[in-house]
């Protein structure tokens, strides 16, 4: 059912992918990059020339291609065998046609370039599928799916509170109001509130040692030691995020709701988690099939502040930039059933690892016991694996360990297919995209 909402939210998305090698992104923070999907026609262009003077004219003639459209892919100097040549110069490059006929007319207006060819080779075709490249950008990742709303669905526990749904209002308006380097707003909790999220706590709290991963077990500790972390205050998103900082390096931003899959993947890229910040109707506080600042403090939070899980979680962000639709939908699915709603073995007993399991006892008791299917993590079967949303889960995927379900992961990453790698850069905080031409 999620993936049907996705699919309409997701028709809106997409843009274009420059192709510059190693070019660290946050160069280009003023680029506004239209977010249509389009088609581009592109050609790849080899061209040679002579120089007659040295390689200052060639700086110059460079400059050309900087102020153009089009990218250059390759260079190649020599010295010329000619009379009256210093050098020759090969070039590769791809773009527009059009562009590259107006680029050689300044060229050959260079009264150093005594002879120039140009070929152009092949025409490339590329769907182009906009995604941030700085840290900042995740500002235009805030496309929510309307799913779940106390407004809309007549089955929410807030449907008929108008009270309830005033206040989500508010809270969302912090997050539609939030930009990249702002500080969180905190929110001063109602007690209704303050009581769903201590009697969530209390019984989560009760029932981690038998049924959580050791991970989750130690973050939780220090959580509540060097966080505040306790049943009588909900802690502050702006606190939690300098908590995690320090930690593995991730941060909160507020979001008002669901999240398309492919704006929450995409911020994962950036150790970004998007974190919603309202709180579950207080009628039913075992469990909810939306996100809530409940769900996330209490079941992503812990396993964020883990190392090897926030490496987890920034790669499958970054294996989600550009990818297709349909390969969205498929990381969304593992996304799913791993850090959502994953089981793994630990010491021989099976253990929840995954935050929307961790953050609900009425989940919690259900996932370990011998009620719902278990069936072993296998990417590719995990990943295209339908799953309902709505209540607890009848199926969950259990990996060997947590090592093996991260080997296997990768393994599978790497084989969806890309025009391109991408690396994070963490000093400036932005994607290098790598041509794998
Ligand atoms: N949005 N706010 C928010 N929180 C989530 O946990 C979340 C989301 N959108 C999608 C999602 N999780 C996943 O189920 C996958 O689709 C990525
Ligand atoms: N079922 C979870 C909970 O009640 O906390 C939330 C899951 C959100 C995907
Ligand atoms: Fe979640």
């Amino acid at each position: 059912a999620n993936i049907e909402f996705e699919k309409q939210e997701r028709k809106s998305r997409g843009g274009s992918i420059s192709e510059e090698e190693e070019v660290f992104l946050s160069q280009q923070n003023g680029d506004v990059i239209s977010p249509t999907e389009k088609d581009v026609v592109k050609q790849q262009f080899t061209i040679m020339m002579a120089l007659k003077d040295g390689m200052l004219s060639l700086s110059r003639i460079l400059r050309v291609f900087e102020a153009s459209k089009i990218t250059l892919e390759h260079i190649e100097s020599r010295q010329a065998t000619k009379p009256n040549v210093k050098y020759d110069i090969l070039l590769q490059c791809t773009g527009l046609k059009e562009t590259m006929t107006s680029v050689m007319n300044t060229i050959r207006q260079n009264n150093s370039v005594s002879e120039i060819w140009c070929e152009s080779e092949k025409v490339v075709t590329t769907q182009e599928i906009w995604f941030p490249r700085h840290i900042s950008d995740l500002d235009n990742c805030t496309h929510i799916v309307t799913k779940f709303e106390p407004e809309l669905d007549c089955d929410h526990p807030g449907f008929t509170d108008k009270e309830y749904r005033q206040r989500r209002k508010e809270i969302a308006d912090i997050a539609f109001g939030f930009r990249y380097g702002q500080q969180i707003p905190r929110v001063t909790y109602a007690d209704s509130e303050i009581k769903a999220w201590g009697q969530v706590y209390r019984a989560v709290k009760q029932l981690i040692p038998k049924y959580a991963c050791i991970e989750y077990v130690q973050s939780f500790r220090l959580l509540e030691s060097d966080c505040g972390y306790s049943p009588d205050a909900i802690p502050q998103l702006e606190d939690v995020s300098n908590f995690l900082k320090r930690h593995t390096g991730f941060q909160l931003r507020p979001v008002s709701g669901l999240l398309s899959a492919r704006d929450f993947l995409a911020s994962l890229a950036f150790r970004v988690f998007q974190c919603t910040q309202y709180v579950r109707h207080p009628s039913k506080p075992d469990h909810s099939p939306e996100p809530d600042c409940i769900h996330e403090l209490l079941g992503h939070v812990p396993m964020l502040a883990d190392p090897v899980v926030a490496q987890f979680s920034q790669n499958l962000g970054l294996a989600s930039l550009g990818a297709s639709d349909s390969d969205i939908e498929k990381f969304a699915t593992l996304y799913w059933f791993t850090i959502e709603f994953g089981i793994c073995k630990q010491k021989g007993e099976l253990k929840a690892y995954g935050a929307g399991i961790l953050s609900s006892y009425g989940e919690l008791e259900h996932a370990l016991s011998d009620k719902p299917e278990k069936r072993p993590f296998d990417p590719d079967q995990t990943a295209v694996q339908s799953y309902t949303d709505e209540d607890l889960q009848p199926l969950y995927f259990v990996a060997e360990s947590f090592d093996d379900m991260m080997k296997k992961m990768k393994n599978y990453a790497e084989k969806i297919k890309r025009p391109y790698e991408v690396r994070y850069n963490p000093f400036t905080n932005s994607i290098i995209v790598l041509n794998d031409r």
